[in-house]
């Protein structure tokens, strides 16, 4: 407990001075950090360190778990070096850069936006979906209308080298996804605030030349995502076929309902997919990471070599390999 105090010194200064301007929410931080609660964010691969400093900026200042998230997953997606998300994303077998996104509060508001052109940050698109409309998922076009509509720039994503690869690639036309960050990859990423409350985010470009229209997990609540504010928070990375056939995200979660630790939840739902396959895993990888209502944390996935990022008081912002099964 004395750790966990000391740790919370910055919290605890900051919660202090928020007293005379707002002090219910004060309130909330110091209760909260006297049960031991504290505020932790994860996200997957080696993206997550920098998509984590940024979400950790309103974490350690008593700022709500679903700005962090979106402002968080906003660093890949805003970087044309990260191929795999918003800007620069590789694209399909057609050269269209088309992004999947979702967003998932501690309240189980969601928004979600499928095969999106056009606009860099597909998650601030998927949050509006899910503030300003009556519905939760809007693909292609009306997404991108509906995003205009808002005030979203539209960009041109395809860079000079996601062009000069997708070019490459057609000389063979070979869809032939490989394991790890090498040609796809998403930011998912989760938290818990010091109120207490957890969100999610998930954004990529998909697939690296997929079929134009495809859509992965990564949009999808309960695939790519899932936040219950009771539970946990979930979110995948990998074959996003391979997520959606077993609900990935949401089984993670109901997995911690039923008392399993967060890695030990990754590790079923992981194995739950090798049974599905029946041993017929080729290429296939699939990662989980995940956290609970406490704060602890884990992950799992199918094939070494996926890692994440997690920042808390006591791990400042640490790349961990997740245990695989293979
Ligand atoms: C998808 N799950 O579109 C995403 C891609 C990904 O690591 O995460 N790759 O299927």
């Amino acid at each position: 407990m004395e750790k966990t105090r000391r740790s919370f010194l910055k919290l605890s200064a900051f919660a202090a001075s928020l007293f005379a301007f707002n002090k219910s929410k004060a309130l909330s931080i110091i209760q909260n950090e006297e049960k031991g609660i504290q505020p932790i964010v994860l996200s997957t691969w080696r993206f997550g360190i920098q998509a984590n400093e940024e979400a950790w900026k309103i974490l350690s200042t008593g700022g709500r778990a679903l700005d962090a998230v979106e402002a968080g997953v906003k660093i890949p997606e805003g970087d044309p070096k990260e191929r795999s998300v918003g800007m620069g994303g590789r694209p399909d077998r057609d050269g269209r850069v088309t992004l999947d996104a979702c967003i998932m509060d501690e309240n189980a508001n969601i928004g979600s936006v499928a095969c999106l052109e056009h606009i860099v940050h597909a998650i601030s698109v998927a949050r509006a979906v899910m503030e300003k409309t009556p519905h939760v998922m809007l693909v292609g076009d009306g997404a991108l209308q509906f995003a205009l509509s808002q005030g979203f720039k539209k960009e041109n994503l395809l860079t000079p080298e996601s062009e000069a690869e997708w070019k490459e690639w057609l000389k063979k036309s070979e869809y032939k996804p490989v394991t790890n960050i090498e040609n796809h990859d998403t930011i998912g990423m989760v938290a818990l605030d010091a109120h207490g409350n957890l969100s999610g985010a998930c954004t990529t470009s998909g697939m690296a030349f997929k079929m134009h229209g495809r859509v992965g997990d990564s949009p999808i609540i309960g695939a790519g995502l899932y936040v219950d504010n009771e539970v946990g928070a979930a979110t995948a990375t990998g074959h996003g076929e391979e997520v959606i056939r077993i609900a990935g995200s949401h089984l993670v979660v109901e997995l911690m309902r039923q008392g399993h630790h967060p890695e030990k939840a990754c590790k079923l739902a992981v194995e739950r997919i090798m049974k599905i396959k029946k041993g017929k895993l080729n290429e296939i990888q699939v990662g989980f990471i995940a956290i609970n209502k406490k704060g602890e944390h884990g992950s799992y996935c199918l094939q070494k070599g996926f890692n994440y990022a997690v920042y808390s008081p006591e791990i400042k912002n640490q790349l961990i390999d997740a245990k695989s099964i293979i």
